[in-house]
C-alpha cells in the first residue's frame, strides 16, 4: 500500500476504519463480515423456503428457532454468577461485619442482585396490556404474484418464521383472560424482505373512524380514573357514555357485545386486518385488500355466565389453553384470506373503504385463500418474549401499503412511538424477539442500550468513505410507497373533517345483527341488559337504546325491556339523512355458526367425574377414546390422587371438583357405578358442576347408573319443546359414551335449551 500507508497507523483487526479510495484498503476478503442471525452454514432462503411446494411443512418445523438461539439461556450445569459472570459462593447470606454486625456496602453481590430486581418491571402496553404469545409459520399455498411481490406470497410452500400475540384490550397485565371485550391479534411476519406485522383484532371493524378519537375511547373503557373501577370490563357510565355520543360505534358494539368478544379459545376465533390495505405487485399496480385470518380449529365462543365462573377459577383460562394446546401437538391453525379490490369498485361501494367501522361483505367481494399460519413453538420466557415483543402498524415491507384510513394513519405514529417510552429507548427494534431476520443496515446510531457495533467511520449518506454503503436498494428492490393520486373529487385543500358516507352509522349494525341466529341475537340483546344495567346514570341507557333504535328496532326494543324502559325513547337523529341502500342485507358468513371448522375436537377438554365405587373400566376406555380423537380428558374426582374402584381398575384423579371446576370444560362425562353415584350426588361441587354444564348448553353424557345422577341435579333429558335434548345422552357402553361425546364436541354447544332467564 505504498509509503503512505507506511506513515499512517494501520490496525488490522479494525479494518474498515480505513476508507476505500485512500489507498488504505486491507486487501479485499480481510474484512470480518458481521456474525449472522441465520443458522450457520444456512442462508436466508433456505430458512424460508420449505423443501415442498404446497402441502405441508413438516411437523415441528419452527423457522424462527435458529435466529433466537443465539440469545437463549440455559443454566442446566452451570454456576450461579453475577451479571459480570463472577462465580457467587454464597447466595443466602449477606456480606455483614460479624454474625450481627451490619451489613457491609462493599457486597456487590447483594447489589447487583437488588438492584436488578428494582428494576425488573417495564410499563405495561397502555392497551392490549394482557396478552399472551406463541411462534409458528406462515405457509404461501401458491404465489400470487399478480396481486403482490411481499415476500411470503412469493413462492408456494415458501415458509416464513411468525410470532403472534392475542390480547384483551381493556384490562390489565395481570386482568382476567375472559373478559367481555375485544381481543389482539397481532401477527410478526419475520420475511426475508424485513419485518411485516399485521396488528389486528378479532373483530373486522372497530369504535371509532379517526386516530384523534384514540385516547378518549381509551379514557372512557379504562377503569375510571377517581377510582380505578371496574377492571377489565366495558360495563361502566364512562364507556357508555362516551360510545353513545359517537354514534359510529354502533357497528362495533354489535360485534363487542356478541359472543366473539368472549371466544373459548384463541385458536377459535378469527382475526382481521380491520383496515383497507394495499397490494402491490412487480408492475407496481396496486389492489385494496382486507386480510382474514380464519380458524382451523372453527369459531367458538363461550356464554356469559362460563366466562364469568371461569375468570374466577381460571384467570388463565386463554393463556393456559394456547400453551397446552401447543405442548399437546394440537398447533391452533389459521387459514389466510384475502378480500381484494379496486379503486374503482370501492367508489361504487354503499360505504368508505377508508371508514374503519365498515366490512367488506364476503357477498360482495369473496375471501381468497393464500396460506395458512400454524403456532407449533411456546415462548421460552414471557417477559423477553411476550411482553418485549413491539407489533407498530409502521413495519410494512414492499408489496404492501397502506390505505388513506385516517385510523390507520394514527397507528402508524402511534405503535412506534409508544414502545420508546414501553422498552426504553428507540433501540427496541433490537430486542431478539423483534429484531429482523433480514440484515440491518443504515446509518442510525448510539441511543440507549445499543446492542449492534456498526463498524467503521462512515455513518451518513452520501458518502465516498465507506463505498457510498449502504446503498439505497432503488425502486425494483426498495420499498415504495404507491403513488396514488389525489383525485379531482377528494381534493379539497387541508380540512379537518370526514367523508360523507363515513356518517352512515348503522347499515353495517343492522347488517351484523340481521345476520345472527336466534340464539346469538338473544346474547347480543342479554349482553347489552347486563352492560347498561350496569350504568348509574339512566340518561346514559336512554342513549344507548335510542343509537340501537337506527340498527335495530327489534333490539332496541328487547334492550329496553330487559332495563325495564318503558317508553322506548326516540330514535336518535341521523347524522346522514339520506338512507343509502347497502348491497347485501344478510351476510351469514358474519354468525359464528358458519365456521364449525374442519370437525376436529382437538384440545378440546372433556370432565370425566369419577369418585370412589366407580366402575373404572368404562372411564378408562372413554378416557382412550377422546384421547385417539385428539381431545384432553381428564379425571375429577372429590380428592386429587387415587381413586377406590368398583371394578378394582387403577384411577387416578387428575383433579378436584373444587380446584378444577366442571364449567372449565367442554363437555362432562358421569360415570358408572352405584357407590360413585351416592357419592357424587351427596357432593354439591358435582351437582353444582352438572348443572352449570346444562346451563352452558354443553354435552352431558351419563353411563349406566350415572344417569340418575341427572336426575338428582334436576336436569331433564328432554328439551323446554319436548324433544330429546341433543347434548344430553345416557349411554350403556363406553363406546357409545364416547361417541357422543366426540358428536357433542363437535357441536360445541346445544343452545336448544338456553332460555332467558335460565331454568337450572
Ligand atoms: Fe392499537 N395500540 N391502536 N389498535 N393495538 C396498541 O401499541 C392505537 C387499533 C392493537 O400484542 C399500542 O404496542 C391507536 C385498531 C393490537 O403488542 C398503542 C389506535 C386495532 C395491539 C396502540 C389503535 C388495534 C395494540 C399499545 C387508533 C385493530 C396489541 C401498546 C388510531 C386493527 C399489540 C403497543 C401487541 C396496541 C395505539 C387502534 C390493534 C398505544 C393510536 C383499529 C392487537 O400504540
Amino acid at each position: 500500500t505504498g509509503d503512505l500507508a507506511a506513515a499512517m497507523p494501520f490496525n488490522a483487526n479494525k479494518a474498515a476504519e480505513h476508507g476505500q479510495d485512500n489507498g488504505l484498503n486491507p486487501p479485499a476478503g480481510a474484512q470480518v463480515p458481521p456474525p449472522s442471525r441465520l443458522p450457520t452454514g444456512s442462508t436466508l432462503s433456505e430458512v424460508n423456503a420449505s423443501a415442498k411446494t404446497g402441502g405441508v411443512a413438516a411437523d415441528g418445523s419452527n423457522p424462527g428457532n435458529g435466529p433466537l438461539d443465539r440469545v437463549r439461556v440455559d443454566s442446566g450445569g452451570q454456576r450461579l454468577t453475577t451479571n459480570q459472570g463472577v462465580p457467587i459462593a454464597d447466595n443466602q447470606n449477606s456480606l455483614k461485619s460479624g454474625l450481627r454486625g451490619p451489613a457491609l456496602l462493599e457486597d456487590f453481590i447483594l447489589r447487583d442482585k437488588l438492584t436488578h430486581f428494582d428494576h425488573e418491571r417495564i410499563p405495561e402496553r397502555i392497551v392490549h396490556a394482557r396478552g399472551s404469545a406463541a411462534h409458528g409459520f406462515f405457509e404461501c399455498y401458491d404465489a400470487v404474484p399478480q396481486l403482490t411481490k411481499a415476500a411470503p406470497f412469493k413462492q408456494a410452500g415458501k415458509i416464513t418464521p411468525v410470532f403472534v400475540r392475542f390480547s384483551t384490550v381493556a384490562g390489565e397485565r395481570g386482568s382476567k383472560d375472559t373478559a367481555r371485550d375485544v381481543r389482539g391479534f397481532a401477527v410478526k411476519f419475520y420475511t426475508d424482505e424485513g419485518n411485516w406485522d399485521l396488528v389486528g383484532n378479532n373483530m373486522p371493524v372497530f369504535f371509532i373512524q379517526d386516530a384523534m378519537k384514540f385516547p378518549d375511547l381509551v379514557h372512557a373503557v379504562k377503569p375510571e380514573p377517581h377510582h380505578g373501577m371496574p377492571q377489565a370490563a366495558s360495563a361502566h357510565d364512562t364507556f357508555w357514555d362516551f360510545v353513545s355520543l359517537m354514534p359510529e360505534s354502533t357497528h362495533m358494539l354489535m360485534w363487542v357485545m356478541s359472543d366473539r368478544a368472549i371466544p373459548r379459545s384463541f385458536a377459535t376465533m378469527q382475526g382481521f386486518g380491520v383496515h383497507t390495505y394495499r397490494l402491490v405487485n412487480e408492475a407496481g399496480e396496486s389492489f385494496f385488500v382486507k386480510f382474514h385470518w380464519n380458524p382451523k380449529f372453527g369459531t367458538h365462543s363461550l356464554c356469559w355466565d362460563e366466562a364469568v365462573k371461569i375468570s374466577g377459577a381460571d384467570p388463565d383460562y386463554h393463556r393456559r389453553d394456547l400453551w397446552e394446546r401447543i405442548e399437546a401437538g394440537a398447533y391452533p391453525e389459521w387459514e389466510l384470506g384475502l378480500q381484494v379490490f379496486t379503486e374503482e369498485q370501492a367508489d361504487k361501494f354503499s360505504f368508505d373503504v377508508l371508514d374503519a367501522t365498515k366490512l367488506v361483505p364476503e357477498e360482495l367481494v369473496p375471501i381468497q385463500p393464500v396460506g395458512r399460519m400454524v403456532l407449533n413453538r411456546n415462548p421460552d420466557n414471557f417477559f423477553a418474549e411476550t411482553e418485549q415483543v413491539a407489533f407498530c402498524t409502521a413495519n410494512i415491507i414492499p408489496g404492501l401499503d397502506f390505505s388513506n384510513d385516517p385510523l390507520l394513519a394514527g397507528r402508524i405514529h402511534s405503535y412506534v412511538d409508544t414502545q420508546i417510552s414501553r422498552l426504553g429507548g428507540p433501540n427496541f427494534h433490537e430486542i431478539p424477539i423483534n429484531s429482523p431476520i433480514a440484515p440491518v443496515h443504515n446509518n442510525q446510531r448510539d441511543g440507549m442500550h445499543r446492542q449492534a457495533i456498526p463498524r467503521g467511520r462512515v455513518a451518513y449518506e452520501p458518502n465516498s468513505l465507506g463505498g457510498g454503503c449502504p446503498f439505497q436498494a432503488g425502486a425494483t428492490q426498495g420499498f415504495t410507497s404507491v403513488a396514488a393520486r389525489i383525485r379531482a373529487k377528494d381534493e379539497q385543500g387541508k380540512v379537518r373533517a370526514k367523508p360523507e358516507l363515513f356518517a352512515e352509522h348503522y347499515n353495517q349494525a343492522a347488517l351484523f345483527f340481521n345476520s345472527q341466529t336466534p340464539a346469538e341475537q338473544a346474547h347480543i340483546a342479554a349482553a347489552f341488559r347486563f352492560e347498561l344495567s350496569k350504568v348509574q346514570v339512566p340518561a346514559i341507557r336512554q342513549r344507548v337504546v335510542s343509537m340501537l333504535r337506527n340498527a335495530s328496532e327489534s333490539l332496541a326494543a328487547q334492550v329496553a325491556e330487559g332495563l325495564n324502559m318503558n317508553p322506548l325513547p326516540d330514535a336518535m337523529p341521523r347524522a346522514l339523512p339520506r338512507r343509502l341502500k347497502p348491497e347485501v342485507n344478510v351476510s351469514p358468513a358474519l354468525s359464528l355458526t358458519a365456521r364449525p371448522g374442519d370437525g376436529s375436537i382437538a384440545g378440546r377438554k372433556v370432565a370425566l367425574f369419577v369418585a370412589d365405587g366407580v366402575l373404572g373400566q368404562g372411564v378408562l376406555d372413554v378416557q382412550a377414546s377422546l384421547v385417539a380423537a385428539g381431545a384432553v380428558p381428564r379425571l375429577i374426582a372429590p380428592r386429587i390422587g387415587p381413586v377406590a374402584t368398583g371394578d378394582g381398575t387403577a384411577l387416578e384423579a387428575d383433579a378436584s371438583l373444587e380446584n378444577e371446576p366442571a364449567f372449565l370444560f367442554d363437555a362432562l362425562l358421569l360415570p358408572d357405578g352405584a357407590a360413585a353415584m351416592v357419592a357424587l350426588s351427596g357432593d354439591g361441587n358435582a351437582m353444582a358442576g352438572i348443572r352449570d354444564q346444562y346451563r352452558h348448553c354443553k354435552t352431558v353424557v351419563a353411563l349406566g347408573t350415572g344417569a340418575e345422577l341427572l336426575d338428582v341435579a334436576g336436569i331433564s333429558p328432554t328439551l323446554p319443546t319436548g324433544d330429546p335434548d341433543p347434548g344430553i345422552t345416557v349411554a350403556s357402553d363406553a363406546a357409545s359414551a364416547a361417541d357422543a361425546l366426540v358428536d357433542g364436541l363437535r357441536r360445541h354447544r346445544h343452545p336448544q335449551r338456553e332460555t332467558d332467564p335460565p331454568i337450572v
